[in-house]
């Protein structure tokens, strides 16, 4: 007698909807108890905020985990970033993939920098070095590439280019927690790294940012930047923010922190059995996977043509999957004046904003539910 499988017989029940919405992210929760004895100690100090001692220990424990000298943190990654890119003096013009979230050019912007888009690799997604070279201009004065989905950039490349032509160069790690270039942490390149601790992210604060750097006079200035200015009870050094990270985030972290390795296995596992399923459909384009030492583990995402039909499809069965990175930033209201905007300069990028799909990536999902989301991405792509 043939035994039922349970899994395909979901697979390819005719409604094959979710009776909870699936989002393409979950935060990964410590036990609830964990959190309240860290958050007593917090309460029995009365400390809440200013660098104390809970931000203090992340700030330790995270540059050991993240393998790199010094780790500062900041109240989120939009904020870390535009405190690394002005500590390190980036004004003028500085080149930027379009290809990421809205924030990495608005931190340009926000320091009264011009953004200049240059084009992707095809395959990385991440800023073609080759291109970077001919967009350099004598008002240049840094280049910021984001490590799109945990993707590592081209940082050999880029870091040569840096080096060669006097420019800083900046990383937006903000998807790239924990990610290693042959066996370096991704950290260790280019003279400033920022890793958004969002909810969103594996690791995760809530809402947080952190930025890894080696120059002794660029950590001062972002330490003091994120407090006001502050160097002491009467002495104003800079134009410096609110950037602090609070107790109860810092408090947070420590509790996820531990947690993260496990997670890593648990997507790395789910984002094998979609690549199984996916990968047999000649139509979709899936990720090359990572080892678990060297990837981020942060989004899945695939590569369709019929990516829209595939967005709808899902959403009918409560599934709320996410097309990082459409609109391309090039192409938003804010932006598209600039020369290097124009479409004919950014022929790849374009084409795959059109193309991606980030399918919904974290441990809360059953392989059963893995299983199911693959098929309708599937028959969605050769319908
Ligand atoms: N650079 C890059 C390359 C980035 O991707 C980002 C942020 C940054 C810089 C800036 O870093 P931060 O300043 O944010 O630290 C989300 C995140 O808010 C954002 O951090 C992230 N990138 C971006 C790619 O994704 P939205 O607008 O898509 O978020 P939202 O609220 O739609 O959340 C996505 C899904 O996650 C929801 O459908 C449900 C789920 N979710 C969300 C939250 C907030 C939860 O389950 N729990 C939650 O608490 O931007």
């Amino acid at each position: 007698m043939a035994i039922a499988n349970p899994r395909s017989d979901r697979r390819n029940a005719p409604n094959r909807s979710f009776p909870h919405p699936v989002y393409v992210a979950r935060p990964l929760l410590p036990d609830f108890e964990n959190y309240a004895a860290s958050l007593r100690e917090v309460w029995s100090s009365a400390i809440l905020t200013n660098a104390g001692p809970k931000a203090r220990a992340l700030e330790s424990e995270l540059s050991h985990y993240l393998g790199v000298d010094h780790t500062l943190l900041f109240n989120n990654g939009t904020i870390a970033l535009m405190l690394a890119c002005r500590a390190l003096r980036l004004r003028g013009k500085v080149i930027v993939t379009p290809f990421t979230f809205q924030a990495t050019p608005h931190v340009l912007a926000w320091l009264g920098v011009e953004p200049i888009f240059v084009d992707i690799d095809p395959d990385s997604m991440t800023i073609d070095p080759a291109k970077i070279e001919a967009a350099i201009t004598p008002d240049t004065t840094g280049i910021l590439g984001v490590h799109v989905y945990g993707n590592p950039c081209d940082v050999q490349a880029i870091d040569a280019i840096g080096k060669r032509r006097g420019l800083k160069v900046v990383y937006d790690a903000a998807h790239a927690f924990g990610t290693c270039v042959n066996g370096t942490p991704i950290g260790q390149f280019g003279d400033a790294t920022m890793y958004s601790l969002h909810a969103t992210k594996l690791f995760h604060t809530a809402e947080g940012g952190a930025v890894a750097a080696k120059d002794a006079e660029t950590i001062e200035r972002m330490e003091h930047y994120r407090n006001f200015g502050i160097v002491d009870e009467f002495t104003v050094k800079d134009i410096g923010i609110n950037g602090k990270m609070s107790e109860l985030n810092a408090s947070l972290g420590l509790c996820v922190l531990p947690l993260v390795e496990g997670e890593k296995v648990a997507r790395r596992a789910r984002a094998q059995l979609y690549n199984e399923i996916l990968g047999r459909n000649v139509r979709i384009r899936v990720p090359e996977i990572a080892p678990i030492q060297d990837g981020s583990f942060q989004y899945y995402c695939v590569r369709l043509p019929q990516r829209n039909r595939a967005y709808d499809e899902l959403r009918k069965a409560n599934v709320f999957a996410r097309k990082y990175f459409y609109p391309l930033c090039s192409n938003y209201d804010c932006y598209k004046h600039l020369h290097s905007s124009t479409p004919s300069n950014l022929p790849i990028a374009n084409r795959v904003s059109e193309e991606v799909l980030c399918l919904p990536f974290h441990s809360g999902l059953s392989m059963d539910d893995v299983e199911i989301i693959a098929s309708i991405v599937s028959d969605a792509a050769t319908a």
